[in-house]
Order: C-alpha cells, then structure tokens, then sequence
C-alpha cells in the first residue's frame, strides 16, 4: 500500500506542485484495471510512514509579478496555480511582491506570533489539566492571521474561524478577555454562549465565530455588499479551512461575491488536514483552492502561508483591489496545521508524527526571525528574552483569568444570563421560557 502510495503521489503531480486529478484518474485506472474505477483519495503518509513532500516544488524564482490591483481577474488566474513568496530561507527578500515594512512592524508580527504561540501552548496545557472542556491552537499557522491582520485597517470586518485568534492578538485585544471566555467563567464576556476559543469581539471587529462551518462565508459577503450599498469604505474579510470549502456556503458565498463585486477577500487556510481527513477529500488534488475562484470571475492569489510578508503583501493587494470597487479576491494560504486539530483530537492516529518537521515551507516564527535576523533588526538574546516575556504574560494573565473561576471550580455566569444578549428584542417564546424557569427554580 505505502508503494502504491508513493507511485500514485509521483504519477499525479500537477502543474502547481500539487497533484492533478486527471493523471491520478488515469494512474489509478492502470493500476486497478479489474477494479471499480471509483477514486477515494488517499493521503501521501499513514502513520509509520516516511513523510517525504520532496513532490512539492517549493518556488525559487519569486514569481508571479505583482499585478495592478484594479487588474482583469483573469490576470491573476496563473496566480492561483503558483505561490507567492517573500522571503527566501536564508532570509533574504526578493520579487515584487516585497513590501516595503518599517523594522518595527515587522518585529510586531514577530512578536504577535510568538505570543499567540505562548498563549495557545499555555491554553492547551490547562485544558489537560482539567480548566477548560476545550481548545484549538493555532501553531504553524499564526503567520497567515498576523501578516494578513498587518495589512487590513482595524475597522475592517473580520469573518473568522477558530484559528485566527492571532488576528484579536495582532489587534491588540485583551488577552485576559480571550482566556475568560475559555474558561466560560465570571469574566466571560460571552456569559458562557459559546464553546472555548470562538470568541466575539464587536470593538476588534471580530465576527462572533460559530460552530457551524461554512456560515461566516456569506455572512461576511452579505456585510460587505451593505457596507458598499452605504457607499463606507470598509472591507469585509473573511477565512474557512480548506475541509470546509466542500460546504455549499462557500460556493454560495464566491457567487454573490462576484455578482455584486462585494469589497471582500475570501480566505481559504490550506493546512492539508480538515480533522482526520486530508485535503484530498475537499477536492485538493485539482490545481488549487485558488483556482475555485477563478471559475466564478473573482481574481485569485496563491500565497505561502508561513511568509508573514508574503501573506502582508497579498493582503494588502486584495485590500487595495475591494476598497477601490474592483471586488472581491481569493487567497489561498498555503501552509500546514502543525499540531492536532483541537484537545479532542489525536493525529498520531491519521498521520507520521514528525509531518510538520519535514514541511518544506519551514516554520513561519522562524522564517520571519530568520529575515529580521539578517537584516540586523534581532538576534537571538532579543529573541530569548521576548519568548520569556511573553511566557510570563500568559503565566500571569492566565493567573488573573483563574481567580474569576474555572469550569472545574466555577464560579460560572448566573443560570439566567442565557436569556440576555442575543436579542435586541427577545421573542415571546424566550420571554415565556424566561419565567417558567423562574419560577422552577423559585
Ligand atoms: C457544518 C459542519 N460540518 C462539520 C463540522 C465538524 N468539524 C468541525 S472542524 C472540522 C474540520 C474543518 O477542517 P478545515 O475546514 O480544513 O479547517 P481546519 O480545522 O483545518 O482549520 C469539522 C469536520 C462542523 N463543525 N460543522
């Protein structure tokens, strides 16, 4: 099996490094000629497996050019078959795409990253201990949330998922805010409505994150054909996993975005995996998720996710192209998820162990360090001593956050809380609960 694997990842190689759908129907017809000709996608690497993405051409030349922003959209549709890229491995810039970033905000994504990565490393080890049901870290992937928040104005809407909680640190929410709601204690600003981690923040511009994939897509479509309706300028962004662009609210979503050229930009985080199942299974081995949005008329970016420039120069283009009524983009982040999928989950049992030590697009805290590094704005110690910083932070945050209760000594929001904050008008029936309940617990 691990053979017919690796000869099928071999034969099914696409133009953009990624595999093709029609050589792996053919290669698969070869192979199993006397068998049914369904195709079920399987991943590369089982557990045990070697993991080796050496099929995964990771581009030298920085390409493609940088685009006017107010383009063709199909100007860009090469751009969803290749990858954006900044930063070289050694640190160096090249290409047109490099944005011209003061020192000091490049270390402020730095920084932002590294304190996400603090928080969520601290979350996760009080979630084992028994203070919160559940968390989702982000490692891996902070570069696509920091470099893409860099780049949006604050007033800008964001439509996220559970993992851009690095776009509430990058713009300067409270960290002891965050931790409350995770611990859905007396400090919730959510009173306990929502499960860890999906947060809401109106005063960050952050929409409330719902369990339900797929729903922010056209929400934050609807927003941003209203906020042009007002003739505002602000823009609307919004952000699904890869796994989730299955779901029909994300075709739903492309369609109005073009046909009313909404001021968004529609973000699909390619981390390779969904929970268990790999990006095959939502169609990955076409050309790209990109691509998806060349078929509906949209312009479309491919970007390597772990380039916090790369993702800031994207951005900032996208941004550019839907304040100025050129419409909405779609921008692919290629990157990959390196821990599991949330506390629940064990990806020891789907995939090899090491996986994300043998990405070939590295780590987007160390590709960053890297740059900063070589043009003589950090080094080490500064490194060293803003890790331990930011530890200490999230040490004492968390501290403040556990004296206002835990789910495993509360104290919890009062029961009744559950009737406030949803409706600006409560409907009858909620009224009528309201009471009943009242009155059993007398
Ligand atoms: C409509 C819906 N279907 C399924 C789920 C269960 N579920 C939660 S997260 C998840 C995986 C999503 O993967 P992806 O979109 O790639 O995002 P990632 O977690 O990798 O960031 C699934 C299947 C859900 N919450 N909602």
């Amino acid at each position: 099996m691990q053979n017919l694997r690796q000869s099928f990842r071999r034969a099914a190689i696409g133009r953009s490094g990624t595999p093709s759908p029609f050589k792996a129907y053919l290669f698969m017809a070869k192979q199993q000629s006397n068998q049914s000709r369904l195709h079920v996608p399987e991943p590369p690497f089982r557990p045990g497996d070697t993991p080796d993405y050496s099929h995964i051409a990771v581009p030298t030349d920085h390409t493609p050019p940088r685009p006017d922003p107010l383009c063709d959209d199909y100007e860009t549709a090469e751009h969803a078959l290749k990858l954006i890229r900044v930063m070289r491995f050694n640190g160096e810039t090249a290409g047109d795409w490099v944005p011209g970033l003061e020192p000091e905000v490049k270390r402020k994504m730095l920084r932002d990253m590294m304190l996400t990565r603090a928080m969520d490393d601290r979350m996760f080890a009080m979630q084992r201990q028994g203070k919160m049901s559940f968390y989702m870290k982000s490692r891996g992937e902070e570069a696509v949330s920091v470099g893409h928040a860099e780049a949006l104005r604050d007033t800008d809407m964001v439509f996220p998922t559970y993992r851009q909680q690095a776009i509430l640190i990058s713009r300067g929410a409270s960290m002891l805010e965050m931790m409350n709601q995770c611990l859905s204690n007396s400090g919730d600003p959510l009173q306990g409505k929502n499960i860890p981690v999906l947060y809401s923040f109106r005063k960050h511009g952050f929409f409330s994150i719902s369990g339900n994939l797929g729903t922010q897509l056209i929400q934050a479509v609807g927003w941003a054909m209203a906020e042009a309706y007002k003739n505002e300028d602000g823009i609307a962004s919004t952000f699904t996993g890869e796994g989730a662009t299955a779901e029909g609210d994300f075709h739903y979503a492309l369609n109005f975005a073009s046909t009313y050229r909404a001021p968004c930009i529609i973000n699909v985080v390619n981390n390779q995996w969904a929970i268990s199942s790999f990006q095959g299974i939502a169609m990955g081995e076409g050309e790209s998720f990109a691509a998806r949005g060349t078929g509906y008329g949209l312009a479309t970016l491919r970007v390597d996710g772990n380039d916090a420039l790369a993702v800031y120069a994207a951005t900032k283009w996208a941004a550019e192209r839907a304040r100025q009524g050129g419409g909405a983009t779609v921008i692919e982040h290629f990157t990959y998820r390196a821990e599991g999928h949330s506390t629940s989950d064990d990806p020891s049992k789907y995939r090899p162990k090491d996986e994300a030590e043998v990405w070939p697009f590295g780590d987007p805290v160390e590709r960053l360090k890297t740059h900063l590094v070589h043009i003589g704005e950090w080094d080490d110690e500064r490194h060293a001593a803003y890790e331990k910083e930011a530890k200490l932070f999230v040490r004492e945050t968390y501290k403040k956050a556990e004296a206002l209760g835990t789910v495993e000594t509360g104290p919890q929001v009062d029961d009744f809380t559950m009737f406030e904050q949803v409706y600006a008008d409560p409907p009858e029936l909620l009224l009528e609960q309201r009471e009943m309940f009242r009155k059993e617990l007398g």
